[in-house]
């Protein structure tokens, strides 16, 4: 029997009965609305206990039903913006047994993956990608001479991001088939932002538009779910009355209908069967609400947005240490005290990042540029050419969207522009969408740019201000989370660029620990000195400039360098030192620990790093049969 643990006994019967999109078909317009219900009422008891993106997908419960009762998935496309609101989408197509996985070690993701069903055509986790891909497949199809239909669900805040507009640039010259459903909730992760929310916020509020939505709503409440020929062409015409006509869409080439109520399961139902007939890319306007049915995500939008644990009650979830973005945006926020060149720039992350804080005290020097990270690079170019110093806070993963513009706009011409990346190194529960595993590897290579990562939270300030006094591009780079819990000091310092800090020496082998994973070489260095070895541990402090002479005086004494990074090894930090001993004609063993050439599987960090083999275990296995190998010559020497 099913899992509403603490809920309503009474629910869950057909929920059950649901094991394909086939069986909601089935289903009456009442008895769809009741598995509404449910779904609700099982998506807020079930995440409770993993987390997940609740808001979003109370939001869009409706509206998924709606969907799989009018296409037919796997041969129908449907594909999903980010894809964080796909958990209805997984309920629907075969993975309720399942659900209770989702997010955890070997379970389902939070996201669509091509991998897990066929029903998920297309995966994401990145935001603006489900037009472009959208538009991809219906060309395929056109030129295979296929007749599925495809359909793109993307949020409000999809459409502040260039790519959606790309892709709304190329629809109508390629295809004449493929829907476009605009899933408005008026949020992204916080308010949405920009002409465009506003342009939305416009056409929802228009009152011509709510008195012609309510009649013709009426009417397809009254004819729905009757099948006979003349009621359901008259809902279809009721259907086109809801037309309004949206000039940005229309001069984008699609027909533009809406909006219409993206709770009312009739309404949505007759408006896909309707839209479907059409031989045009269409765009339907729909209107949900972030978070329905349950009052804590209602009121806590940000909050629920995407969240751990949670009371489902009350929605409480257990307090945290303080984290590296509250330290971040805290030290931001005095800097710019000081100094009134400091601006922040966000990509729709004010709360993630904790910018928020910024906000707060420094309100006309925070830009909230909406899912654009491309833009708040060149935008941030812009900004240092006037003398200013911007601050962009990106999480590694996004700031990929921003490669070029960091080589070609801030780099190239030496802009001082800092670049703080949270989330860098495994994100754990979101999966490689999610993690920042590459970073080094696509900063390292930039002519001109100083890469740092700080090994705890008092480190991340000194190198914030650091940051801020150089002349030209700037990166630091700090972990999702909980930050070391070091004491701080009073204000940041400075530090000297392209030095290491020598925490221990030792002559036997040298540990470098980048950032948050000199814990780490820590305890392989308390291991390996157990075993009567002594070895001298680094905080790395740089990746670029690596520190040449702390290398060098190293290769002379020690057996064998081990280089502990929460990235990739490929390009990594490790790669920096094995390639500055190499430029320095020294030959010297390097145990590179990081992560390995493979996309890594979403799951808890300290699991994830045991299977893949980032541990002191790991790592001893590696270096003490160097350390032996040295310690036998010294003795056949002597
Ligand atoms: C490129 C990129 N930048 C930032 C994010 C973080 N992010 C995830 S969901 C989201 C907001 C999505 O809002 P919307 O598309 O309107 O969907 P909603 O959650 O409101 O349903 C953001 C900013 C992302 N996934 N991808």
């Amino acid at each position: 029997m099913l899992r509403f643990p603490g809920g309503k006994n009474d629910m869950g019967s057909l929920i059950e009965s649901i094991h394909s999109p086939a069986d909601v078909k089935l289903l009456s317009f009442e008895k769809m609305a009741i598995l509404a219900e449910e779904i609700r009422e099982f998506l807020i008891q079930s995440l409770a206990k993993t987390g997940g993106h609740l808001g979003p997908n109370l939001g869009v419960v409706e509206l998924t039903i709606a969907l799989h009762a009018v296409f037919n998935t796997p041969e129908d496309k449907i594909l999903f913006d980010v894809s964080h609101q796909a958990y209805i989408h997984k309920i629907l197509t075969g993975r309720l047994d399942r659900f209770e996985t989702i997010r955890q070690p070997g379970g389902i993701s939070g996201f669509m993956l091509r991998t897990e069903s066929e029903h998920d055509c297309y995966g994401a986790g990145h935001a603006g990608t489900a037009l472009s891909a959208a538009l991809g497949m219906a060309v395929a199809r056109d030129l295979a001479g296929g007749s599925e239909h495809v359909v793109a669900v993307a949020g409000d805040a999809a459409f502040t991001n260039g790519i959606s507009f790309e892709a709304l640039n190329n629809i109508a010259s390629q295809t004449k088939r493929m829907i476009v459903v605009l899933n408005d909730n008026e949020w992204s992760i916080d308010r949405n932002v920009g002409a465009v929310a506003r342009y939305f916020h416009r056409i929802v509020t228009n009152q011509r538009y709510q008195h012609l939505h309510d009649r013709a709503a009426r009417l397809i409440e009254r004819v729905g779910g009757k099948t006979a020929v003349k009621v359901v062409r008259r809902a279809e015409e009721a259907a086109k009355g809801m037309l309004w006509p949206s000039i940005l869409f229309e001069e984008f080439g699609l027909q533009y209908y809406g909006p219409i109520d993206g709770h009312n399961i009739p309404v949505l139902v007759e408006s896909f069967r309707f839209l479907k007939t059409l031989d045009r890319p269409v765009l339907l306007h729909v209107i949900t609400q972030k978070g329905r049915g349950f009052q804590p995500a209602i009121d806590g939008q940000k909050k629920f947005h995407g969240l751990g644990p949670y009371d489902p009650e009350t929605g409480q979830t257990p307090d945290g240490m303080p984290t590296y973005a509250e330290v971040f945006a805290n030290t931001l926020a005095d800097l710019a005290e000081k100094d009134d060149r400091v601006i922040a720039i966000t990509a729709a992350m004010p709360n993630g990042t904790g910018l928020d804080n910024f906000r707060t005290r420094h309100p006309k020097r925070y830009f909230d540029v909406g899912i654009a990270e491309e833009h708040a690079v060149v935008f941030a170019a812009g900004i240092a050419t006037r003398g200013f110093r911007p601050v962009c806070a990106i999480y590694s993963t996004f700031l990929q969207r921003g490669f070029d513009p960091i080589i070609h706009d801030v780099c190239l011409q030496r802009l001082p522009v800092l670049f703080c990346m949270d989330r860098a190194g495994l994100a754990g529960d979101d999966g490689p969408t999610h993690h920042g595993l590459f970073d080094i590897a696509y900063l390292r290579g930039i002519p001109e740019i100083v890469l740092m990562a700080p090994k705890d939270e008092d480190e991340l300030a000194d190198m914030m201000k650091t940051a801020l006094e150089l002349a030209g591009p700037s990166a630091i780079r700090y972990p999702r989370g909980a930050v070391a819990g070091v004491a701080r000091k009073a204000d940041p310092q400075s530090i000297a660029i392209g030095k290491a800090e020598v925490l221990a020496d030792g002559s036997d082998v040298a540990i470098l620990g980048l950032g948050s994973m000199i814990s780490l070489a820590k305890s392989l260095a308390a291991a390996i000195e157990r075993d009567g070895y002594s070895a001298a541990l680094v905080n790395p402090r740089f990746v670029k400039p690596i520190d040449r002479e702390m290398l060098e005086r190293y290769a002379r004494r020690v057996a064998a360098f081990v280089t502990f990074e929460d990235h990739v090894k490929m390009g990594g930090f490790g790669t920096a030192v094995v390639e500055a001993l190499d430029e320095m004609g020294l030959a010297i063993p390097v145990v590179r620990m990081g992560w390995p050439d493979q996309f890594i599987e979403h799951g808890k960090i300290d699991q994830l790093r045991a299977r893949y083999g980032l541990t002191v275990e790991a790592a001893l296995t590696q270096v003490l049969p160097l350390l032996a190998r040295r310690r036998r010559r010294t003795l056949v020497a002597s």
